[in-house]
């Protein structure tokens, strides 16, 4: 399939960026040069977004997070279910769709979503928000009926907590498993400033 890159890069990849294209390279960088790295994802954010938009503050939101989670779990082995998956342009930078970042939201570049087909790395595709709680506890059974011992990882914003769904899964998870994560990215905000009375 051609991919069109319909903004190409200006300037050579920068020093960190260049050396991480998949998950197991984080692993051979110190503190430090994941800092470094950050900033670089960063830069790499601003850029690529620059011409044909996109969720970038999301996405600024979570470079950290998402390095330390690629640090610190092995996908695809482990799954990261990503609420929305919107915020997930940094996990796909670290997951082997770093040279075609910039093909980003284009006919034939990379979706703005989290997609299976597109990478082992997507467990779980979606775009609607509150879904991702109970995607993930549905993962979590299925593992434990298994006896599988992947780790299962939810990211969620304050915005899943908005929808009845997440409830349901927030509920069901101390009956259903016994090891569930969780990550609330709360910045207060979802599209806009956040209203109702969970929020406060
Ligand atoms: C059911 C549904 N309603 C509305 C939207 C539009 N939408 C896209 S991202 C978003 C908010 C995301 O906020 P949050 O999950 O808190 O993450 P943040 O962007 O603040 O990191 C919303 C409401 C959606 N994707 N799905």
């Amino acid at each position: 399939m051609a991919i069109h890159n319909n903004f190409p890069r200006s300037n050579p990849m920068s020093r960190y960026l260049e050396m991480v294209d998949h998950p197991s390279h984080l692993k051979k960088l110190t503190p430090e040069q994941l800092a470094e790295l950050a900033g670089d994802i960063r830069q790499e954010l601003i850029e690529g977004l620059a011409k044909n938009g996109g969720h970038l503050g999301p996405n600024l939101g979570v470079v950290e997070l998402s390095i330390a989670l690629h640090r610190v779990f092995e996908t695809p082995k482990d799954k990261f279910v990503w609420d929305v998956s919107h915020q997930v342009y940094v996990h796909k930078i670290l997951t082997g769709r770093r040279d075609r970042f910039r093909t980003i939201r284009t006919t034939n570049g990379l979706n703005g979503f989290a997609l299976r087909t597109e990478s082992e790395h997507d467990c779980y595709g979606a775009g609607h928000a509150g879904t991702a709680l109970s995607a993930a506890l549905g993962m979590c059974a299925a593992r434990d009926q298994r006896k599988g011992d992947e780790h299962v990882v939810c990211v969620f914003g304050d915005a899943a907590l908005t929808n009845g769904i997440s409830f349901e899964a927030l509920n069901n998870i101390k009956c259903t498993t016994k090891r569930f994560i969780g990550i609330l990215n709360d910045n207060e905000w979802s599209i806009a400033k956040n209203v109702g009375a969970i929020a406060e």
